[in-house]
């Protein structure tokens, strides 16, 4: 069986990876990049998350000698010309303080109506094998920022982005609900033949 290894430390990603190659029938091996504990984590210093997903699959593909995958994702405001993007994480200064982000958000967003508060959540998903081959997919999920947070599943700008077609923000879906349709899931399983052709 063949050993994938998937460069986050956050569990839900990698059950959500495990669950889409399982439901694709592939049987390979999955850990996270946490059974490799003496591996620095990656500077993410591309400026697209296409960049930052392949870095971060070439670095670990390099220093474990296993074929690795690796996302990076964010929200793109349209109206703010795409940002936060690959700074969703740290939008407010510090790094994954989920509240500050999204409150800093709505408040840059304060006065900008309805019909200009479209947005997308982004997400690339990438494969590296250590002999330097490269494969690199996007996922999408369109929708509209609500003026306040509703909701308590999911994290980062969930409670702000209400899908296209729904009537409930992202985090007011349940988790199978927003796997069905979100941008790292579409990424995940646009990245199911990929695996398929390059590991077979
Ligand atoms: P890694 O350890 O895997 O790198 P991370 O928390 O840095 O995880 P991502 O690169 O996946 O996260 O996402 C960067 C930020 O984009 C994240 O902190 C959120 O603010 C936002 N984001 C990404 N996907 C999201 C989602 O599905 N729902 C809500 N916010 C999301």
């Amino acid at each position: 069986m063949t050993r994938l290894i998937l460069a986050t430390r956050n569990p839900g990603k990698i059950t959500e990876l495990h669950a889409i190659l399982a439901d694709a029938g592939l049987s390979h091996e999955l850990v996270g990049a946490d059974a490799y504990p003496d591996i620095p984590d990656v500077k993410e210093t591309g400026v697209t998350f296409a960049e930052n997903a392949l870095l971060k699959a070439h670095a670990l593909a390099q220093a474990t000698g296993l074929p690795a995958v690796a996302d990076d994702s964010g929200l793109c405001v349209d109206v703010l010309g795409g940002a936060p993007g690959i700074f969703s994480a740290r939008w407010s200064g510090t790094h994954g303080d989920d509240t500050a982000n999204l409150e800093l958000l709505l408040a840059q967003l304060s006065d900008i109506a309805e019909e200009h508060r479209a947005a997308h959540f982004a997400c690339a998903a990438a494969l590296a094998l250590p002999d330097g081959t490269e494969r690199v997919v996007e996922g999408r999920l369109r929708g509209t920022l609500r003026h306040a947070p509703a909701g308590t599943n999911g994290f980062g700008y969930d409670p702000i982005l209400q899908p296209d077609g729904e009537t409930r923000t992202c985090a007011q879906l349940s988790p199978e609900e927003k796997n069905a349709i979100s941008h790292r899931g579409k990424a995940f399983r646009a990245l199911v033949p990929v695996v398929r052709e390059l590991l077979a």
